[in-house]
Protein backbone atom coordinates (compact mmCIF):
# COMPACT_ATOMS: atom_id res chain seq x y z
CA UNK A 1 0.00 0.00 0.00
CA UNK A 2 2.75 2.64 0.85
CA UNK A 3 4.80 1.39 -2.31
CA UNK A 4 1.93 2.59 -4.36
CA UNK A 5 1.56 5.86 -2.68
CA UNK A 6 5.50 6.57 -2.98
CA UNK A 7 5.16 5.25 -6.46
CA UNK A 8 2.24 7.71 -7.46
CA UNK A 9 4.26 10.35 -5.56
CA UNK A 10 7.35 9.79 -7.23
CA UNK A 11 5.54 10.03 -10.70
CA UNK A 12 3.83 12.95 -9.28
CA UNK A 13 7.02 14.61 -8.78
CA UNK A 14 8.61 13.34 -12.20
CA UNK A 15 5.69 14.58 -14.24
CA UNK A 16 6.30 18.16 -12.21
CA UNK A 17 9.80 18.52 -12.71
CA UNK A 18 9.29 16.88 -16.79
CA UNK A 19 6.77 20.12 -17.16
CA UNK A 20 8.65 22.44 -15.10
CA UNK A 21 11.88 21.87 -17.64
CA UNK A 22 9.57 21.75 -20.97
CA UNK A 23 8.35 25.07 -19.32
CA UNK A 24 12.25 26.04 -19.69
CA UNK A 25 12.59 24.78 -22.87
CA UNK A 26 9.15 26.78 -24.25
CA UNK A 27 10.49 29.64 -22.50
CA UNK A 28 13.78 29.96 -24.36
CA UNK A 29 12.50 29.00 -27.60
CA UNK A 30 9.78 31.61 -26.87
CA UNK A 31 12.84 33.93 -26.00
CA UNK A 32 15.16 33.33 -28.84
CA UNK A 33 12.04 33.65 -31.53
CA UNK A 34 11.52 37.17 -29.41
CA UNK A 35 14.70 38.11 -29.68
CA UNK A 36 15.72 37.42 -33.55
CA UNK A 37 12.44 39.02 -34.14
CA UNK A 38 13.76 42.21 -32.32
CA UNK A 39 15.67 43.56 -35.66
CA UNK A 40 12.17 43.78 -37.61
CA UNK A 41 9.95 40.47 -38.57
CA UNK A 42 12.74 38.50 -39.55
CA UNK A 43 13.15 35.02 -37.82
CA UNK A 44 17.06 35.14 -37.85
CA UNK A 45 19.22 37.91 -36.45
CA UNK A 46 20.75 39.03 -39.86
CA UNK A 47 24.65 39.63 -39.72
CA UNK A 48 25.93 42.43 -37.68
CA UNK A 49 25.67 45.92 -40.10
CA UNK A 50 28.48 47.47 -40.01
CA UNK A 51 28.74 50.30 -42.56
CA UNK A 52 27.64 53.85 -42.53
CA UNK A 53 24.61 53.46 -44.75
CA UNK A 54 23.37 49.56 -44.03
CA UNK A 55 20.82 50.85 -41.93
CA UNK A 56 19.26 52.41 -45.13
CA UNK A 57 19.00 48.75 -46.51
CA UNK A 58 17.53 47.31 -43.32
CA UNK A 59 14.96 49.88 -42.87
CA UNK A 60 13.40 49.05 -46.67
CA UNK A 61 13.18 45.53 -45.49
CA UNK A 62 11.85 45.73 -42.46
CA UNK A 63 9.30 48.33 -43.78
CA UNK A 64 8.55 45.42 -47.08
CA UNK A 65 8.49 42.50 -44.64
CA UNK A 66 5.90 45.07 -42.29
CA UNK A 67 4.09 46.12 -44.75
CA UNK A 68 3.19 42.64 -46.58
CA UNK A 69 2.70 40.77 -43.48
CA UNK A 70 -0.26 43.04 -43.27
CA UNK A 71 -1.57 42.77 -46.25
CA UNK A 72 -1.20 38.93 -46.09
CA UNK A 73 -2.95 39.03 -42.91
CA UNK A 74 -5.75 41.09 -44.46
CA UNK A 75 -6.14 38.70 -47.19
CA UNK A 76 -6.34 35.11 -45.08
CA UNK A 77 -9.03 37.17 -42.69
CA UNK A 78 -10.84 37.79 -45.73
CA UNK A 79 -10.88 34.34 -46.90
CA UNK A 80 -11.63 32.89 -43.42
CA UNK A 81 -14.47 35.37 -43.88
CA UNK A 82 -15.85 34.31 -46.84
CA UNK A 83 -15.37 30.29 -46.47
CA UNK A 84 -16.92 30.73 -43.03
CA UNK A 85 -19.80 33.03 -44.47
CA UNK A 86 -20.59 31.27 -47.91
CA UNK A 87 -20.13 27.87 -46.88
CA UNK A 88 -22.90 25.51 -48.10
CA UNK A 89 -25.29 24.74 -45.56
CA UNK A 90 -29.39 23.52 -45.54
CA UNK A 91 -31.37 25.96 -47.17
CA UNK A 92 -28.37 28.09 -48.89
CA UNK A 93 -28.70 28.40 -52.45
CA UNK A 94 -25.48 29.50 -54.42
CA UNK A 95 -25.70 32.34 -56.63
CA UNK A 96 -23.61 33.35 -59.59
CA UNK A 97 -21.91 36.53 -59.70
CA UNK A 98 -19.75 38.01 -62.07
CA UNK A 99 -18.65 40.45 -59.74
CA UNK A 100 -18.80 43.48 -62.40
CA UNK A 101 -21.18 45.48 -60.64
CA UNK A 102 -19.81 49.21 -60.73
CA UNK A 103 -19.32 48.98 -56.57
CA UNK A 104 -17.01 46.19 -57.14
CA UNK A 105 -14.90 47.54 -59.51
CA UNK A 106 -14.40 50.40 -57.01
CA UNK A 107 -13.55 47.96 -54.27
CA UNK A 108 -10.88 46.35 -56.43
CA UNK A 109 -9.41 49.26 -57.84
CA UNK A 110 -9.15 51.16 -54.40
CA UNK A 111 -7.69 47.45 -53.00
CA UNK A 112 -5.35 47.83 -55.93
CA UNK A 113 -4.25 51.43 -55.65
CA UNK A 114 -3.92 51.13 -51.65
CA UNK A 115 -1.09 48.26 -52.37
CA UNK A 116 0.67 50.03 -54.95
CA UNK A 117 0.82 53.29 -53.19
CA UNK A 118 1.62 51.46 -49.61
CA UNK A 119 3.94 49.18 -51.16
CA UNK A 120 5.78 49.58 -54.61
CA UNK A 121 5.34 53.32 -54.25
CA UNK A 122 6.95 53.83 -50.44
CA UNK A 123 9.67 51.44 -51.55
CA UNK A 124 10.47 52.79 -54.45
CA UNK A 125 10.50 56.32 -53.35
CA UNK A 126 12.90 54.83 -49.93
CA UNK A 127 15.09 53.56 -52.43
CA UNK A 128 15.96 56.53 -54.91
CA UNK A 129 16.21 58.58 -51.50
CA UNK A 130 19.06 56.25 -50.60
CA UNK A 131 20.45 55.71 -54.18
CA UNK A 132 20.88 59.57 -53.87
CA UNK A 133 21.81 60.37 -50.52
CA UNK A 134 24.30 57.40 -50.13
CA UNK A 135 24.81 54.74 -52.62
CA UNK A 136 25.32 57.10 -56.06
CA UNK A 137 26.34 60.03 -54.10
CA UNK A 138 30.28 59.15 -54.06
CA UNK A 139 32.71 60.67 -51.52
CA UNK A 140 34.26 63.73 -53.12
CA UNK A 141 37.20 64.06 -50.68
CA UNK A 142 40.86 63.22 -50.98
CA UNK A 143 40.49 60.88 -47.75
CA UNK A 144 39.28 57.94 -49.83
CA UNK A 145 41.20 54.68 -50.13
CA UNK A 146 40.46 53.04 -53.82
CA UNK A 147 40.52 49.56 -54.62
CA UNK A 148 40.21 47.52 -57.84
CA UNK A 149 38.30 44.38 -57.56
CA UNK A 150 38.75 41.74 -60.31
CA UNK A 151 36.88 38.06 -59.44
CA UNK A 152 37.50 35.09 -61.15
CA UNK A 153 36.89 31.54 -61.69
CA UNK A 154 37.31 31.14 -58.25
CA UNK A 155 38.68 33.69 -56.48
CA UNK A 156 39.01 37.69 -55.53
CA UNK A 157 41.74 39.78 -56.68
CA UNK A 158 42.54 42.55 -55.15
CA UNK A 159 44.43 45.88 -56.06
CA UNK A 160 45.71 48.97 -54.58
CA UNK A 161 47.12 52.21 -56.33
CA UNK A 162 50.53 52.06 -54.36
CA UNK A 163 52.88 55.01 -53.46
CA UNK A 164 52.20 57.07 -56.44
CA UNK A 165 48.20 56.54 -56.49
CA UNK A 166 47.64 55.34 -59.55
CA UNK A 167 46.81 52.29 -60.97
CA UNK A 168 48.41 49.98 -63.67
CA UNK A 169 51.49 51.05 -62.57
CA UNK A 170 54.51 49.10 -61.87
CA UNK A 171 54.06 50.09 -57.66
CA UNK A 172 50.37 48.84 -58.16
CA UNK A 173 50.05 46.41 -54.51
CA UNK A 174 48.01 43.59 -55.31
CA UNK A 175 46.96 41.60 -51.84
CA UNK A 176 47.14 37.79 -51.57
CA UNK A 177 44.07 36.18 -53.19
CA UNK A 178 40.50 36.77 -51.24
CA UNK A 179 42.10 39.20 -48.78
CA UNK A 180 41.55 42.63 -48.54
CA UNK A 181 41.85 45.34 -46.16
CA UNK A 182 40.32 49.04 -45.25
CA UNK A 183 40.77 51.68 -43.20
CA UNK A 184 37.94 52.11 -40.52
CA UNK A 185 35.74 55.49 -40.85
CA UNK A 186 37.27 55.87 -44.29
CA UNK A 187 34.81 55.82 -47.57
CA UNK A 188 36.26 53.29 -49.77
CA UNK A 189 35.38 53.44 -53.28
CA UNK A 190 35.81 50.08 -55.30
CA UNK A 191 35.66 49.49 -59.05
CA UNK A 192 34.99 46.25 -60.24
CA UNK A 193 35.16 44.35 -63.49
CA UNK A 194 35.48 40.46 -63.41
CA UNK A 195 37.83 38.47 -65.73
CA UNK A 196 35.62 35.54 -67.37
CA UNK A 197 31.53 35.21 -66.27
CA UNK A 198 29.24 37.25 -64.19
CA UNK A 199 30.13 37.80 -60.34
CA UNK A 200 28.76 39.19 -57.57
CA UNK A 201 30.97 41.11 -54.58
CA UNK A 202 28.85 40.42 -51.54
CA UNK A 203 29.82 41.91 -47.95
CA UNK A 204 26.27 40.96 -45.98
CA UNK A 205 27.59 43.11 -42.67
CA UNK A 206 27.66 46.09 -45.27
CA UNK A 207 24.70 45.37 -46.83
CA UNK A 208 26.33 45.70 -50.14
CA UNK A 209 26.06 43.55 -52.86
CA UNK A 210 27.16 44.14 -56.66
CA UNK A 211 27.21 42.08 -59.98
CA UNK A 212 30.82 42.47 -61.76
CA UNK A 213 29.52 42.10 -65.37
CA UNK A 214 31.94 41.17 -68.25
CA UNK A 215 32.80 44.39 -70.32
CA UNK A 216 32.01 46.64 -67.60
CA UNK A 217 33.85 48.34 -65.08
CA UNK A 218 31.36 49.26 -61.71
CA UNK A 219 31.49 51.62 -59.47
CA UNK A 220 30.04 51.32 -55.49
CA UNK A 221 31.93 52.70 -52.46
CA UNK A 222 31.11 51.41 -49.00
CA UNK A 223 32.25 52.83 -44.97
CA UNK A 224 33.04 50.66 -42.25
CA UNK A 225 32.54 52.04 -38.42
CA UNK A 226 33.57 48.66 -36.86
CA UNK A 227 37.22 47.28 -36.97
CA UNK A 228 36.94 43.24 -37.20
CA UNK A 229 37.10 40.37 -40.18
CA UNK A 230 34.23 40.00 -42.39
CA UNK A 231 33.04 37.85 -44.89
CA UNK A 232 33.50 38.63 -48.55
CA UNK A 233 31.06 36.22 -50.69
CA UNK A 234 30.35 35.45 -54.35
CA UNK A 235 26.63 36.31 -54.69
CA UNK A 236 25.94 35.03 -58.43
CA UNK A 237 26.69 31.64 -59.13
CA UNK A 238 29.59 31.52 -61.41
CA UNK A 239 30.51 27.62 -62.05
CA UNK A 240 31.61 24.55 -60.09
CA UNK A 241 34.00 26.23 -57.64
CA UNK A 242 31.22 28.97 -56.50
CA UNK A 243 32.06 27.71 -52.95
CA UNK A 244 35.35 28.54 -53.01
CA UNK A 245 34.62 32.60 -53.36
CA UNK A 246 35.03 33.04 -49.84
CA UNK A 247 36.75 35.83 -48.99
CA UNK A 248 37.84 38.04 -45.63
CA UNK A 249 37.63 41.68 -45.34
CA UNK A 250 40.25 43.03 -42.60
CA UNK A 251 39.08 46.19 -41.56
CA UNK A 252 41.31 48.22 -39.66
CA UNK A 253 43.05 51.55 -37.97
CA UNK A 254 44.26 53.61 -40.42
CA UNK A 255 48.52 53.01 -39.12
CA UNK A 256 47.33 49.36 -39.33
CA UNK A 257 46.41 49.25 -43.03
CA UNK A 258 49.02 51.29 -44.23
CA UNK A 259 51.63 49.39 -42.45
CA UNK A 260 50.09 46.37 -44.19
CA UNK A 261 49.90 47.83 -47.03
CA UNK A 262 53.68 49.12 -46.82
CA UNK A 263 54.46 45.07 -45.83
CA UNK A 264 53.21 44.07 -49.13
CA UNK A 265 55.14 46.36 -51.38
CA UNK A 266 58.26 45.01 -49.43
CA UNK A 267 57.47 42.11 -50.18
CA UNK A 268 56.85 42.39 -53.72
CA UNK A 269 60.12 44.52 -53.96
CA UNK A 270 61.84 41.33 -52.40
CA UNK A 271 60.43 39.17 -55.13
CA UNK A 272 60.04 41.57 -58.25
CA UNK A 273 56.96 39.48 -59.07
CA UNK A 274 53.53 40.06 -57.33
CA UNK A 275 52.03 36.77 -57.89
CA UNK A 276 55.11 34.66 -56.75
CA UNK A 277 54.30 34.10 -53.14
CA UNK A 278 50.41 33.27 -53.88
CA UNK A 279 51.94 29.94 -56.43
CA UNK A 280 51.82 27.39 -52.99
CA UNK A 281 47.95 27.85 -53.39
CA UNK A 282 47.70 24.28 -52.27
CA UNK A 283 45.20 22.55 -54.31
CA UNK A 284 43.85 25.50 -56.32
CA UNK A 285 43.48 25.46 -59.70
CA UNK A 286 43.18 29.29 -60.07
CA UNK A 287 45.07 30.74 -62.73
CA UNK A 288 46.00 34.48 -61.52
CA UNK A 289 45.84 36.39 -64.48
CA UNK A 290 49.05 38.13 -65.18
CA UNK A 291 48.92 42.05 -65.54
CA UNK A 292 45.54 42.96 -65.21
CA UNK A 293 44.13 45.77 -63.70
CA UNK A 294 43.09 49.44 -65.36
CA UNK A 295 43.49 52.95 -64.99
CA UNK A 296 41.08 54.62 -62.60
CA UNK A 297 37.65 55.05 -64.71
CA UNK A 298 37.31 59.02 -63.45
CA UNK A 299 33.97 59.36 -65.20
CA UNK A 300 32.00 57.56 -62.22
CU1 LIG B 1 31.85 34.00 -58.42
Amino acid sequence: MFDKHADSLFILMRTIYTMSKKGRVMKKMFNKIKHSMWGGIWFLKPPDDVSLDGYRIDHVIHYTDTVITIFFGIVVLALLYFIIRYRDRPNHKAVYDRGDKKKYIVITVILGFLVFLSIDAVIETMSFKDLKEAFWNFPKDEDVVRVEVMPQQYAWNIRYAGADGKFATDDDIVSPQNQMHIPVNTPVVVQMAPYDVIHSFYIPNFRIKQDATPGMITTFWFQAVKEGEYEIACAELCGNGHYRMRGILTVESKEKFQGWLNELALEAQDTGEWDDWLSDDSGSDVGIPQGWGWPWNKEM
